[in-house]
């Protein structure tokens, strides 16, 4: 089945680097993450594979943060069009599943992948496509990036970002950023590595360990300027460069890149030789099928007033 094969990727017990190069203030706006709405929680269908998915419907948010770092400026309007995307951060048991080499420092059936480069989460999300009979959204020589086909696929940095705000406005997607320990598993909660996914309390659309446990890759290139010139429906972030996106912080983290506007990043794999990382893991998402966009009509009105 398929022509992907993970390469074998060396452990990095004692890599100490720090959530690649997200530099955020430290002040919080937290006060201002009250709720937009107060929808109910979105659909959730498990995959012929077991996995669980969240079905949200499209719709508009203010993405970055005037307060945060200069990456998440200016704060603009965007759109997407609706998505599944995993309730949890993808599961070793899960590469087990697809006979995958497991690459995580940190091992358990129910702990998240790390030590992914993002070649190595595209790849998975190409295996994860064919056992589900879908297609495969990214080519393997280019790995550039088929977002009409209907396989599983890294979130764009837009997807990622308005998932993880669940509706709010926030730094953070609950009351208080003294929550933060409830929530996440981080710096404050944890010195020795991942949680067992969904370990901790969920977002208002249901999602675990957004914050904390593994940083998340993004389909996007990262630029920090992107914001400036990001389109507003559906961005997808710049068509090339070196790095990409991760998001969310991770288990070694400080609270101050535990953030959902908050934007890290990291070489992508694709022409260097990058690093994996033991704080790095991803979710994945694929485009709603013809009948869950008709059954989530008409319920597209999670974040609009
Ligand atoms: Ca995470």
């Amino acid at each position: 089945m398929g022509g992907v094969q993970l390469k074998s990727i060396g452990l990095l017990a004692s890599l100490s680097l720090a959530f690649a190069g997200c530099k955020v203030r430290t002040e919080s706006d937290a006060a201002s993450s009250a709720p937009a709405a107060a929808s109910a929680t979105p659909e959730i269908v498990s995959t012929p594979s077991n996995v669980e998915m969240v079905l949200l419907p499209g719709g508009s948010f203010e993405m970055g943060n005037a307060k945060g770092d200069d990456s998440e400026t200016p704060v603009h309007t965007v759109s997407v069009s609706g998505f599944a995307i995993d309730v949890y951060e993808v599961t070793q048991n899960q590469l087990a599943a697809l006979e995958l080499p497991n690459p995580s420092q940190f091992k358990g059936d129910k702990r998240p992948v790390e030590q992914m480069r993002w070649t190595d989460a595209a790849l998975f999300c190409n295996e994860r496509s064919i056992a589900d009979n879908l297609i495969p959204c990214y080519d393997e020589a280019t790995f550039a990036c088929n977002f009409a086909a209907n396989g599983y696929r890294l979130p764009t940095e837009a997807e990622w970002e308005y998932a993880a705000r669940a509706g709010t406005t926030g730094d953070v997607y609950f009351a208080s950023s003294d929550k933060l320990v409830s929530h996440a598993c981080y710096e404050g909660t944890s010195q020795k590595g991942t949680d067992p996914v969904g370990s901790r309390r969920a977002n208002a659309w249901g999602l675990y360990d957004v914050l904390g446990n593994v940083a998340e890759w993004c389909q996007d290139v990262y630029s920090p300027t992107y914001y400036a010139e990001s389109p507003k429906e559906n961005p997808v972030g710049p068509s090339e460069g070196p790095k990409r996106v991760l998001r969310g912080g991770s288990w070694k983290s400080p609270e101050s890149e535990c953030r959902v506007s908050a934007r890290g990043f990291d070489d992508s794999g694709i022409a260097d030789a990058c690093f994996a990382r033991n704080y790095v893991g991803f979710r994945c998402v694929r485009n709603l099928t013809a009948e869950e966009a008709a059954r989530l009509n008409g319920t597209d009105a999670s974040t609009e007033e």
